[in-house]
């Protein structure tokens, strides 16, 4: 069965296949939930990334999880909100979709997300929680690796966001 949730919580903290990272195109660390998981996993993840000399917007590289719970970690930097006619919807898709597209290339059979974009990227939350969750569906129902996602949301109103287009759909 294919599973999809939202919980309330700290993304370094859950025990699942992969975590996925919002992070910036250096994939070299920054703040928000980037400086958690890079904090938590220590500096092998740091090393790690380096080889990938960096990432565009919407793609996605995949690194072990190091001290980290989680087995792997996807890092993906999702768009800059610039008001919404620059291509964001579509490539915070894109964000979700290459990351899950990892995940199962490296048989990953759960999978947590945070809320990309939404943070110093500033996307609108209820626009982009529309976006992940209809991407994710849209994967799940193809995908014959990936199994369970969730959507671990940092502070409540997020929570609240991702709940609420979960049951709408
Ligand atoms: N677990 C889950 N979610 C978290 C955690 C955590 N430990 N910490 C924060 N969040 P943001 P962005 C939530 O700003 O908007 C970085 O500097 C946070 O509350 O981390 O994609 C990168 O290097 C929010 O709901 O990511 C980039 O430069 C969500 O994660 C830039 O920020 C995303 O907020 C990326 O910005």
């Amino acid at each position: 069965m294919h599973q999809l949730k939202a919980i309330q919580g700290d993304i370094t903290q859950v025990h699942v296949d992969a975590i996925v990272n919002a992070a910036n195109t250096t994939l070299l660390g920054g703040g928000g939930v980037d400086g958690a998981i890079h904090r938590a996993a220590g500096p092998g993840l740091y090393a790690a990334c380096l080889q990938f000399h960096g990432c565009p917007t919407g793609e996605a590289r995949i690194t072990h999880g190091f001290r980290l719970p989680a087995k792997y970690v996807i890092h993906t930097p999702g768009p800059i909100w610039h008001g919404g006619n620059n291509g964001e919807d579509k490539l915070l898709a894109n964000s979700y979709r290459n990351s899950l597209q990892l995940a199962e290339e490296n048989d990953c059979h759960t999978v947590a997300f945070p809320s990309i974009s939404t943070g110093v990227y500033a996307f609108p939350l209820a626009r982009a929680a529309h976006i992940a969750i209809t991407t994710i569906r849209d994967f799940l129902k193809t995908s014959q690796v990936v199994a369970e996602v969730e959507m671990v949301c940092f502070d409540p109103t997020t929570y609240a966001a991702y709940q609420r287009e979960i049951k709408e759909e």
